[in-house]
């Protein structure tokens, strides 16, 4: 993570909030192309269908908004508790529920996610939060994680999605 402080953190998250809001536009557009076929089934036994796994970004938008959030009240460093990801994704049945549907909960809490970060304060930007692994990071690094996690998923959603450039 040595490049974020190579950065300002003003510039982290206005860059962070520009691909959020690039990803806003893109995503529709290209979830269009595919087939329902693509979208329902498992992409191999046992995995999660494509619809699945934008289920799951929504589960990480909806853990990581009460975050952002709770970093300006709660004391340092923040708790990073994880969440179960398979009971998530399972308990709001994404595999059955209508692509527009999940879609539509995607766009929604990625918006209300660019509203919170684009107006926290520098100095809450540097609060600590401390992983389940036990590693302390800041806010600023947790919100950066969360869009890598999500380029992560959208990669296995669309085949053609630009990969990530290496983060050292
Ligand atoms: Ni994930």
């Amino acid at each position: 993570m040595s490049w974020i402080w190579q950065k300002g953190v003003r510039e982290v998250i206005s860059n962070v909030v520009e691909q959020l809001e690039e990803l806003l536009k893109s995503v529709p557009r290209q979830l269009r192309e595919l087939s329902n076929e693509d979208l329902v089934n498992p992409r191999s036994t046992g995995k999660w269908s494509r619809l699945q796994i934008l289920g799951h970004l929504c589960d990480s938008a909806v853990n990581n908004l009460g975050r952002f959030i709770q970093a300006q009240y709660q004391p340092e460093p923040l708790a990073i508790v994880s969440y179960n990801q398979e009971v998530w994704v399972s308990s709001q049945h994404y595999g059955e529920t209508p692509i527009d549907e999940v879609l539509t909960l995607w766009l929604s809490l990625n918006r209300s996610i660019v509203r919170v970060i684009s107006s926290l304060p520098g100095d809450v930007l540097s609060q600590t939060c401390k992983l389940s692994s036990g590693d302390i990071v800041t806010l600023e690094w947790l919100i950066d994680d969360y869009l890598q996690h999500m380029k992560h998923h959208l990669q296995q959603i669309f085949p053609d999605f630009p990969r990530s450039e290496p983060i050292d």
